[in-house]
């Protein structure tokens, strides 16, 4: 299988990392390019491209594909020879329970909440309500994370890995700046797993993207590219 296919997606989107560690985990990164239409994203215009108006987005030849769970699906099934989906209908049970932990519980709670930071004057208690929800998720992380091993058991990655690594990124690397601690710490398994699953090839990749993401953020590398873009979209449309 072949096909020029576009992953838009960002360095730090959680929601993009996942998609992508799945990419290089499935060792078929020679059919995607990775883009960022970085004036649409940064200018709430994406809905121009995709009506949802978040990344990732999935450009094949037959359309475009929102939705980090939904593109990662659509992966699995044109490579189903490189699945990351188990084999059971229990494992892929468990390793989708693993996904919608991290996806629903974790990203989208901690994500939310981010938004706090940048409105002139955060609202502690939207802070409260959604770092509580995180946490709530990470302690049933717990009781459903496998003990030693990848996130599902066994030695080889699931998509439940290439979720919870950049769900447990925010725990540790972005949930500290809104002033909560990494709630990971002191929870056996999910500490153990933490800290494992760094090792792994394609996890310390994403971690590596992130961290690039999170220093372009914080040293204003990124907003000069958005303003050199956003002057170079306005010079085309003139
Ligand atoms: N449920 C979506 C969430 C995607 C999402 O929220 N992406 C963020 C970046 S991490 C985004 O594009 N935000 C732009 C916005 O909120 O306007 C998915 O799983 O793909």
């Amino acid at each position: 299988m072949c096909v020029a296919m576009i992953l838009y997606s960002g360095d730090l989107s959680p929601y993009s990392a996942k998609v992508r560690m799945q990419i290089y985990a499935m060792d078929v990164t020679d059919d995607f390019s990775f883009e960022l239409p970085l004036a649409q994203f940064f200018s709430g215009r994406l809905k121009e491209v995709s009506p949802i108006g978040r990344i990732p987005i999935l450009k094949t030849n037959e359309g475009l594909i929102p939705e980090s769970e939904v593109i990662a699906e659509y992966i699995d099934e044109l490579y189903p020879e490189r699945s990351l989906l188990g084999s059971t209908p229990m494992e892929r049970a468990n390793i989708r329970v693993l996904c919608r932990i991290a996806d629903i519980y974790l990203m989208d709670n901690i994500f939310l909440a981010l938004g706090q930071m940048r409105v002139p004057e955060p609202n502690q208690a939207i802070i409260e309500l959604l770092t509580a929800q995180a946490l709530r998720g990470v302690t049933a992380l717990e009781e459903h994370l496998s003990e030693g091993g990848c996130a599902a058991g066994g030695d080889y990655l699931t998509r439940a890995d290439c979720a919870l690594v950049p769900a447990l990124y925010m725990c540790d690397r972005t949930l500290p700046r809104l002033g909560v601690a990494n709630p990971v710490l002191g929870l056996t398994k999910t500490e153990g797993y933490w800290a494992r699953i760094q090792q792994n090839e394609h996890a310390a990749r994403i971690i590596a993207e992130m961290d690039r993401g999170l220093k372009a953020r914080l040293d204003g590398t990124e907003q000069q590219r958005v303003k050199e873009a956003m002057e170079a979209a306005a010079l085309t449309e003139r």
